[in-house]
């Protein structure tokens, strides 16, 4: 062979290795193909933030109203201490990323000087009418390194024009001139309250629009993204924008979230809730509740703010849950944040800051049962890099997979937290968590959607090695990190925690005392039923719930329990005892016993089924001995609370 036909062989060697090995390395990192719709740049920026603040500050901070009717006195406002400064150190403290100030709410008053209308700051003595809270809390912003949103009302209960074509110019006017005097504005919220009594410029009526029509979303969104283009729009859900209100201000949204909704048709609880499986678009949600019970500050809530255990929950419910969690401060009259909810939001900070201070992962091993192509761009430990950008995928015909992480050791921990690379969209269906203890496989938690992050909490546990196994998915699976933490336990005295309310939205078909018996059977701070807090203050079961205790001396399984059916417990702490039964789809009648009381007189107050009327109960009280029975009748999906406390010896 002479040297020209060798080298031709080497060339055409070179050539088809190069071939090969181009379609080999193209079929290893073939990036997943897209599963579904997809975050834009900004919703995944706005993603990003997790947690960012809400501030109430109006003309009802002056008048101990929850909503303005319009006609309130300009004069009122008059903050002798406002200071910005003071919210955006708290809120940067606090670990949020963000503020959205509440810059007119439905009472129509203006927190900046617009020129479309008189009832504004600059009718207002504050700063002589010179002041602009907007441009001190967007330069409080920047000097702080926070990102600026605002809250325009869109119902504004003083403007003379509401509900005719002229509001809505007025509307833009001012939408132009907040997106265009202020800065950057990563994220404009519009409330989904629209329509009703109010002032309208001294008419004193009732002005009902067509929200469907009249606000012409379509075209302020235009004009919002061509001011801008940056930004997210917030909007419930009937009006389709980027982001989702969660159907609750409660704090917490499903445990099963899908970033996803579709773009037309009507949008219920549950979708808001849950987002939907198969929907055309993609519109996650954001969990917006405040501090105390109400949006705007009353003095009466100075000792209701949250507590950290309360708070650590809606944590864990919103960001844990593939949400962004957006946390209210009411301002006070003088303009400032208070002093309980300054700390009870530094609490928070610090207990989350502890819970995930190590990551137990990054000194792991990582294997996978399948490796997309057996190729290092999706290997197993691209999970535990803490690197948002790099991942573990599986071919594509592989939604059910695992990854072990080996501890090499013994290792405790109580929380797992995994993250999807959304930007190829959400996949994940279903999934496990398992510990190797003592050389056994022990499952630890159990969930469904993962998204952008999902943090799982379960009893601490000592385990070698830990398993997440994705049982099902949309597509094959891509995860960018997964973290495994021990968080110090946060201890919840009975005092604590309050309930905060209840609604039959949460709980369809199922009856108020079936709620009610689930908060002792289920341990009573585990309340998180959807709805209002005003639904709880004054509630006839108030007094029986602020007294639930959080753990308990004694529980006893009532006789004609049966799994499935009905099952009754009644639960000891102290000298109390409480009674729950839950009853299951059909109606029953249970006679309890009452021989695990002591000696003497009891009183029982019993809360039962009102038949044919869920939403509503029946109570009575009597005086029981232990001798006694009590037989409780319960609806379909209904059930039972008693209260026994000893009257006499
Ligand atoms: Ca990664």
């Amino acid at each position: 062979m002479n040297q020209a036909n060798s080298m031709v062989r080497f060339v055409i060697c070179g050539i088809v290795l190069l071939m090969c090995s181009t379609v080999c390395i193209s079929a290893q990192i073939q990036v997943p193909a897209l599963c579904g719709p997809v975050p834009s740049e900004n919703q995944l920026r706005w993603q990003e933030l997790e947690y960012y603040a809400f501030i109430h500050f109006s003309l009802n901070t002056y008048t101990d109203q929850s909503w303005g009717y319009g006609n309130e006195d300009v004069n009122l406002f008059n903050p002798t201490e406002l200071d910005c400064r003071q919210w955006a150190r708290i809120c940067k403290e606090a670990g949020m990323k963000a503020i959205i100030l509440t810059v007119k709410h439905h009472c129509g008053f203006c927190l900046w000087p617009s020129k479309y209308t008189e009832y504004s700051v600059k009718n207002a003595p504050w700063r002589d009418g010179k002041g602009d809270v907007v441009r001190e809390m967007a330069d409080a912003c920047k000097e702080y390194g926070l990102k600026l949103g605002i809250y325009l009302s869109p119902w504004d209960r003083n403007h003379p024009e509401y509900g005719r074509p002229e509001y809505i110019t007025y509307f833009r006017n001012q939408l132009t001139e907040l997106l265009t005097n202020y800065g950057p504005i990563f994220e404009v919220w519009f409330d989904g309250a629209n329509g009703g009594t109010g002032y309208y410029g001294g008419a004193n009526e009732n002005r009902k629009i067509d929200r469907t029509t009249y606000y012409d979303w379509s075209n302020t969104y235009k004009l919002i993204r061509e001011l801008q283009p940056d930004i997210v729009i917030w909007n419930d859900g009937g009006n389709r924008a980027d982001l989702r209100w969660v159907g609750t201000e409660a704090g917490f949204i499903g445990e099963t979230n899908w970033s996803l909704l579709n773009a037309t048709g009507d949008v219920p609880f549950n979708m808001l809730h849950h987002g939907v499986e198969d929907g055309d678009s993609w519109v996650p949600g954001e969990v917006n509740t405040s501090i105390r019970p109400e949006w705007f500050y009353h003095p009466s809530e100075d000792t209701k703010v949250k507590t950290l255990p309360h708070l650590m929950d809606t944590y864990y419910n919103s960001i844990g849950r593939n949400a962004t969690l957006l946390l209210n401060f009411p301002i006070m009259p003088n303009g400032l944040i208070h002093e309980n909810d300054e700390k009870a939001a530094l609490d928070l900070a610090k207990a989350v800051k502890e819970a995930f201070a190590v990551n137990l992962a990054r000194q792991t091993k990582a294997e996978a049962s399948n490796v997309r192509g057996n190729a290092e761009e999706s290997a197993a430990d691209n999970v535990i890099d803490s690197d948002k950008d790099t991942y573990w995928a599986t071919d594509d015909d592989v939604t059910k997979a695992s990854l072990t992480l080996d501890f090499g050791k013994p290792t405790t921990f109580n929380r797992f937290m995994a993250q999807e690379y959304i930007r190829l969209g959400q996949r994940v269906k279903a999934f496990t968590i398992e510990g190797l203890i003592d050389g056994n496989w022990k499952e630890l938690a159990k969930a469904t959607t993962v998204g952008y992050k999902r943090i799982l909490r379960f009893p601490t546990v000592a385990a070698t090695q830990l398993r997440f196994n994705i049982n099902d998915a949309k597509c094959c699976p891509v995860i960018s990190n997964i973290g495994v933490y021990n968080a110090p336990q946060i201890l919840t005295s009975p005092t604590d925690y309050m309930p905060t309310a209840f609604d039959l939205k949460e709980m369809v078909g199922y009856t108020w005392a079936h709620l009610l018996a689930q908060a002792v059977n289920m341990t009573s701070p585990l309340l998180h039923f959807a709805g209002k807090y005003q639904d709880f203050i004054g509630n006839p079961a108030e007094n029986l719930l602020r007294h639930l205790p959080s753990t308990w001396d004694e529980t006893i399984v009532l006789s004609g329990s049966e799994i499935g059916k009905t099952v009754g417990f009644a639960r000891r702490r102290g000298d109390t005892w409480f009674i729950g039964v839950l009853n299951g789809g059909e109606a029953a009648t249970l006679p309890i016993e009452l021989s695990f009381l002591e000696q003497g007189t009891w009183q029982a107050e019993v809360f039962g089924d009102d038949p044919g009327h869920p939403a509503t109960f029946q109570r009575q009280s009597n005086n029981v001995r232990a001798s006694d029975s009590l037989t409780v009748s319960m609806s379909p999906r209904g059930g039972a609370v008693i209260g026994l406390t000893k009257t006499t010896p």
